[in-house]
């Protein structure tokens, strides 16, 4: 079975300053086990932020700093170059971001590191909306989901992400999902050995802007794969492979009903979204190999 570092002893202590079940508590967690403490953390301000601490106080027990909404990115990229001054090409140094982040406010600041090819791994959390400040809706909140900046409804589909970062043709980019923490592991793996950058784009529930019980967010989560909603895929050496084949979807309803935030869509607006999910899950397999 797999074991979730839940010890003071881990590189993230006890008590984390997070909602119940929030998803990006497991995320973190997986990522900083995986990589180890020889490295050092970038996380702008966010939910994520709760982790690097207020004041003289935090909850990760490696070296890292907050900087800017804007410029994650522009932040571990000095990080990186101040460590390869001083011949130190060992540590890694990760960027740990948001969907608003990284999306829209720090795209430009991503799409500078990917272009020059900085050696950095960054990792985007993505719970499809500012959440940190209220559940505003972001560009990776999804067609249909309410927030409190669309109240009835997102009218505008998902910003693609990872297909943005794929055309940087950078070594390594993947999606990956708090409901499958091996494959999130694996993937940190490798993206921390690509001899350039790495971009993750990980599927990250939160139970207080999608409104869903607590303990239901790996539910929640998996049923995204299930229905295609998310989909857990790889681009390596200029190749995409899709991790997780599903022989049928299910229908996108079996995703949206189990939350809040997509109660009030109307008939009408799940087709859109169906046909939507549908379309890119069979242009993803096509693009395969
Ligand atoms: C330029 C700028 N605009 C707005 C803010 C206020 N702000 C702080 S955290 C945050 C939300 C960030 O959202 P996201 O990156 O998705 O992270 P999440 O809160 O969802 O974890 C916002 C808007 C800010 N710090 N800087
Ligand atoms: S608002 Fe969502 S992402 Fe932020 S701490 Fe709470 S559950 Fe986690
Ligand atoms: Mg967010």
């Amino acid at each position: 079975m797999y074991k979730i570092e839940t010890e003071a002893k881990g590189l993230v202590s006890h008590g984390v300053n997070a909602c119940a079940g929030c998803g990006l508590e497991l995320v973190f967690r997986t990522v900083i086990r995986a990589l180890g403490e020889d490295t050092i953390v970038i996380i702008p301000p966010g939910c994520a932020a709760l982790f690097s601490g207020i004041d003289n106080v935090t909850n990760i027990k490696i070296a890292g700093y907050q900087c800017n909404l804007e410029n994650t990115a522009a932040s571990a990229a000095g990080v990186r170059a101040g460590l390869d001054a001083q011949g130190n090409t060992h540590t890694t140094v990760l960027a740990f971001a948001g969907d608003g982040a990284t999306a829209d406010i720090g795209l430009q600041s991503l799409s500078g590191m990917m272009e020059r090819g900085d050696r950095i791994l960054y990792v985007c959390y993505d719970n499809e909306a500012y959440m940190n400040t209220g559940i505003q809706g972001s560009g990776a909140s999804p067609y249909g989901a309410g927030t409190t900046t669309t109240p009835a409804g997102k009218p505008t589909y998902k910003k693609d992400l990872l297909k943005i970062a794929i055309a940087h043709h950078i070594p390594y980019a993947a999606a990956c999902s708090a409901a499958n923490l091996p494959d999130l592991e694996k993937k940190v793996k490798k993206a921390k050995d690509a001899k350039g950058p790495a971009f993750l784009h990980v599927h990250t529930p939160c139970p207080t802007g999608w409104a869903y019980p607590p303990g239901k967010s790996v539910e929640v989560c998996r049923m995204a794969i299930e229905t295609g909603a998310w989909v857990l895929y790889e681009y390596e050496n200029g190749r995409i492979t899709v991790n997780r084949k599903i022989k049928e979807l299910r229908p996108i309803n079996d995703y949206l009903c189990l939350q809040g935030r997509f109660k009030h869509m109307t008939k009408a607006d799940m087709e859109i979204l169906q046909n939507e999910t549908s379309c890119r899950y069979s242009e993803l397999l096509a693009s395969e190999g």
